[in-house]
């Protein structure tokens, strides 16, 4: 399997995350990916390419302008204020009050994020961007002939919609690729998340979409982040309306019904028939997660790489979440070894 991957990622390398209450070590490191592009390299994969650039074009076709002109300058603003840390919000318009973009830096901080945790640092913007880049070189690849291929996009983006970043996400690089399957002729186009976190970013880009389906197996929103998403009964809008599916389950879940769920989304899979599959691939499933808690085995992740092989659909990989360090090679190599059939 083609691999697309862009040293670039190094540059999202913030020092600080929100978390129980202190700043510590981010979760979202560039090792994550180094790891995994050593274990790929290691089992013999397949090929490893850099990204070519796309421009902003493919991902105005998901993110709003503005949203993107704020993330492209939201650390010179930062820095021009003085400040010495990171860039983290400290407001945000909550109920009641109003949605106008303000000037301050701290203001559009709290307007465009979703979550506090993520501090954005310098170099993000240009490995956001390398991210989306990844994950389009790898959608051309699939454009061009290739059955499958697999973005591994760093920093991840299911978390980002339209106009909000956070959960460690910029840009919607699992979205962004789905929309150019799209723009370059797919009538249908299928996005299973099977992160541990909910895609609510993806979820509401595509909701009132009959183009796109997105499902997603995940933490229920009552006990796991993103909280204010991912429930079962959101079934899509207008002309989405029935193109939304949620599997959220709770603490502890293993692999006998997480895997039900997985089949249950394969068969919605293949009675929707996309010509292609973008699968948002988090490996924060796995048992010894630090900040998830669903019971996956590393061989379950073969396991389930084989059930998503027999919808034998063009797939698109792309890489979103997973924080066991140690494993997440194997764990991430393993869905694409099963996929494969090996
Ligand atoms: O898939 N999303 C993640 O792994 C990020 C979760 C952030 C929790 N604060
Ligand atoms: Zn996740």
């Amino acid at each position: 399997m083609l691999t697309v991957f862009s040293e670039k990622h190094k540059l999202r390398d913030a020092k600080t995350e929100l978390y129980g209450g202190q700043l510590v070590a981010p979760f979202e490191c560039p090792v994550r990916a180094e790891y995994i592009l050593e274990h790929l390299k290691s089992v013999q994969l397949g090929d490893v390419i850099a990204p070519d650039e796309f421009g902003l074009g493919p991902i105005t076709r998901i993110h709003d302008r503005e949203f993107l002109n704020f993330l492209e300058q939201c650390w010179d603003l930062w820095v021009a204020e003085g400040y010495s840390g990171e860039a983290i919000p400290t407001c945000w318009p909550a109920r009641g009050m109003q949605l106008r973009i303000p000037n301050h830096i701290e203001g559009k901080l709290g307007y465009y994020a979703m979550a506090g945790e993520t501090a954005f640092s310098n170099g993000t913007w240009e490995a956001a961007r390398a991210s989306a880049d990844v994950a389009l070189s790898a959608q051309a690849a699939i454009k061009n002939g290739a059955n499958e291929a697999f973005a591994l996009c760093r920093p991840p983006g299911h978390h980002a919609a339209s106009d909000m970043y956070g959960g460690y996400c910029f840009i919607n690089n699992a979205a962004v690729a789905a929309q150019a399957f799209i723009d370059q002729g797919a009538s249908r186009v299928a996005i299973l998340d099977v992160d541990f976190h909910h895609g609510n970013g993806t979820q509401a880009i595509f909701y009132n979409r009959a183009d796109v389906m997105f499902l997603s197996l995940h933490g229920d929103p009552r006990d796991a982040f993103p909280h204010f998403l991912g429930y079962a009964d959101e079934s899509g809008a207008g002309n989405g309306e029935g193109f939304n599916f949620n599997y959220p389950m709770g603490p502890n879940t293993n692999f006998t019904s997480w895997g039900s769920a997985l089949d249950d989304a394969c068969k919605k899979i293949a009675n929707f028939g996309p010509d292609a599959l973008v699968i948002s691939l988090g490996v924060d499933t796995f048992e010894h997660d630090p900040i998830s808690f669903f019971k996956l085995t590393s061989d379950d992740f073969k396991r389930y790489g084989a059930t998503i092989a027999t919808l034998k659909l063009p797939t698109l990989f792309v890489m979103e979440g997973g924080y066991a360090v140690e494993e997440i090679g194997i764990n991430t190599v393993n869905v694409l070894q099963g996929y494969e059939g090996l």
